[in-house]
């Protein structure tokens, strides 16, 4: 008997909307829901090279601006094999994070293309479902002040967030827009939704390559 595979389950969105909560909520959900669900996050700090991406967004080091999206690239293919391997057993992934942020951070910066940014990516397992968390750049700075991490710049941020409206265009990507200026509760009853119908529908789905 060949069993159902997981569904890979993307949260994404600008600084301070939410996504690291709303996973927590969303597995502990659906795992009491009798649903294996766990949860994973990018940039996974935990292997070697998530310490060099760890230290250069702590301001530790100094990395050059390909060098880092190269590596931030490099620690999701790291996890492939596993995220794989936890698919096929029937378990679904929610991702805090995923390609989208990388492509929307480095090509905030200036002289990157989207294209150019999405390359290194091409072909990573495509999530089934993409939740975009979206709250506008007021309502985020409404939330308290950014850390003293690179990137936590209310300039910055704008720009990241015009950045994924772009990559929100491509119909290849099953993206949902959740808006995340509601209450915590009812971000995660919309987000569960969404979730549990992707996940009914993955059975008739084989496993998708990002981009491709
Ligand atoms: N970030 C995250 C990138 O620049 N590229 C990536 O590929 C990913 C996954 O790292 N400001 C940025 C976005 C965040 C920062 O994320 C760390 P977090 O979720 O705060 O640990």
């Amino acid at each position: 008997m060949t069993c159902r595979r997981g569904a890979l389950i993307v949260l994404e969105g600008v600084d301070k909307a939410g996504k690291t909560t709303q996973c927590k909520k969303l597995v502990q959900a659906l795992q009491e829901s009798g649903r294996p669900a766990e949860m994973m996050r990018f940039p996974d700090r935990t292997t070697k090279i998530g310490h060099l991406i760890s230290s250069y967004l702590e301001r530790k080091s100094n990395l050059e601006d390909h060098t880092v999206h190269l590596l931030f690239s490099a620690n999701r293919w790291e996890l492939v094999p596993e995220m794989k391997e936890k698919l096929e057993q029937g378990i679904s992934l929610v991702v805090d994070r995923y390609a989208f942020s990388g492509v929307a951070f480095t090509s905030a910066k200036p002289g990157f293309s989207l294209d150019w940014c999405k390359g290194p990516d091409v072909g990573l397992p495509k999530p089934d479902l993409v939740m975009f968390l979206k709250l506008n750049p007021a309502e985020a700075e409404g939330r308290g002040e950014f850390g003293t991490e690179r990137y936590e710049t209310t300039v910055f941020q704008r720009t990241v967030q015009s950045r994924f409206e772009q990559l929100m265009k491509d119909p290849s990507v099953n993206w949902q827009v959740i808006d995340a200026a509601r209450c915590i509760d009812d971000v995660h009853t919309d987000i569960k939704e969404h979730t549990v119908n992707a996940i009914n529908k993955v059975e008739e789905q084989p496993l998708g390559d990002l981009w491709k």
